[in-house]
């Protein structure tokens, strides 16, 4: 390899440490023109049984539904019925002005943290329309999409936000990390990764008892660094069981660029067939892709054909949380220039072009998602904010995690005079 700007040695010795860089920095141009966007009717769709083997060209292309007009065309465009794109165009609008409204209420003291996903309500939104309710989620904490698509009530939602008397995990969990275990949402980890085993484990139970649900569970570009990710794929690949490992390719983990997680030299798809897992990497904007890669994984999955993994290729649009500043490594407005466009406008397009929407009719929701939005924050807040409120009582801090509390427990709680 010849020398170049990215390749670092103490000039004393041969040997070179090449670290990739992203294609510009604040100070830089990016229009992503690098990038190769094959056409819509590139890719095949093969049979569900078909050999991880055969299909190994889907972990390097880009599967896509919807043309840059909002036609939906080629092989993985499977027919949905209009009343599924309507509801995920609610959804995903729901999801994103959901965050804006959070977002606000961090700016003004009433909330600690947060992290937005726009530009990413597709992966979410589509993906829980194409597997069933009861179907096991390992969630990342940028899938807010999937608790809104699934109609986990608003309510509740901002109180784990708010960390108040309402609040289901008790105040002991960041905000957003969120659990719902009616709404067969495991609790969000912090620890990146940590999902993706114990999906893989949950799958492996659910196909030892003869159960006919699936786990599904996703990670971002920069966590498939962690060893979780490498191991839960070779139990994957191993003992074949029903599971979709999803992989958000938003192409920053916080201020790393994707090239540091090892994007640069192939797709992160691509990691499965070493494994000899089916993958495929989809348009991660392209709800109607995202829908057909889903169903397509859940019906292997559900005929005991195993695992399968999606690589979404999208752009973080938002910070990485409001703790982040991204104008410090990558350079202004980059995200209006992905060539990928943004997954609701794509939708909307898509849907007046099928006759089935209007410009009135999205106005006249988005008016109404910010009266739904307003009224839950109200009744919520009266549970208590970051300042005001009951917080739950300190002595449940030693409650939840055992049936029988252990003796060291115990004692801690009798040190603290309760
Ligand atoms: C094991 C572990 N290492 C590091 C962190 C700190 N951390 C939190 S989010 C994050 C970036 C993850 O990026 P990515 O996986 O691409 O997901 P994204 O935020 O883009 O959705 C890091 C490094 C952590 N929470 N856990
Ligand atoms: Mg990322």
């Amino acid at each position: 390899m010849a020398k170049n700007q990215n390749q670092f040695s103490d000039g004393n010795s041969q040997n070179q440490l090449y670290v990739p860089q992203p294609t510009a920095r604040p100070d830089g141009f990016n229009d992503f023109s690098h990038l190769h966007i094959p056409d819509v009717e590139q890719s095949d769709r093969p049979a569900i049984d078909c050999s991880p083997h055969d299909m190994r060209d889907l972990a390097y292309g880009l599967i896509r539904v919807l043309d840059d007009d909002g036609k939906a065309k080629g092989n993985w465009n499977c027919g949905v019925e209009p009343q599924i794109l309507l509801q995920g165009l609610k959804d995903m609008l729901l999801t994103r002005m959901f965050d804006e409204r959070m977002q606000t209420m961090h700016r003004v003291g009433k909330i600690s943290f947060y992290m937005k996903c726009t530009g990413e309500e597709a992966i979410s939104v589509a993906h829980t329309a194409a597997i069933n309710f009861e179907d096991m989620v390992f969630p990342s904490y940028r899938n807010q999409g999937i608790l809104l698509a699934r109609g986990y009530n608003l309510v509740d939602m901002m109180c784990q936000c708010l960390s108040n008397a309402r609040d289901n995990c008790k105040g002991r969990q960041l905000p957003i990390m969120y659990s719902w275990k009616k709404g067969n949402f495991f609790s969000i980890s912090g620890n990146l990764a940590t999902q993706f085993s114990q999906a893989v484990g949950w799958a492996m139970a659910e196909a030892q008892q003869g159960g006919n649900r699936l786990a599904t569970t996703f990670v971002g570009d920069g966590s498939t660094a962690e060893l979780d990710f490498h191991s839960a794929l070779n139990f994957a690949a191993t003992y074949s069981p029903p599971v979709i490992l999803n992989i958000t390719n938003n192409q920053w983990a916080i201020s790393s660029n994707q090239v540091i997680a090892g994007g640069e030299k192939t797709t992160f798809a691509a990691r499965g067939i070493g494994f000899g897992l089916p993958s495929l990497r989809v348009d991660g904007n392209d709800f109607l892709a995202v829908y057909a890669a889903t169903k397509w994984a859940a019906e292997r999955a559900r005929a005991g054909l195993g695992a399968t993994l999606i690589e979404y290729f999208t752009y973080r649009v938002a910070p990485h949380s409001t703790s982040d500043d991204p104008s410090a490594y990558r350079p202004k407005n980059e995200e209006d220039l992905w060539p990928l466009g943004d997954p609701i406008e794509r939708l909307k397009t898509h849907l007046i072009n099928l006759n089935e929407w209007s410009e009135d009719q999205h106005n006249i929701l988005i008016e109404k998602i910010k009266i739904k939005l307003k009224k839950s924050y109200k009744e919520a807040e009266s549970y208590g904010t970051l300042k005001t409120g009951d917080r739950p009582d300190v002595t449940t801090m030693f409650e939840d995690v055992y049936e029988d509390m252990p003796l060291n427990l115990r004692r801690q709680r009798q040190e603290m005079g309760l």
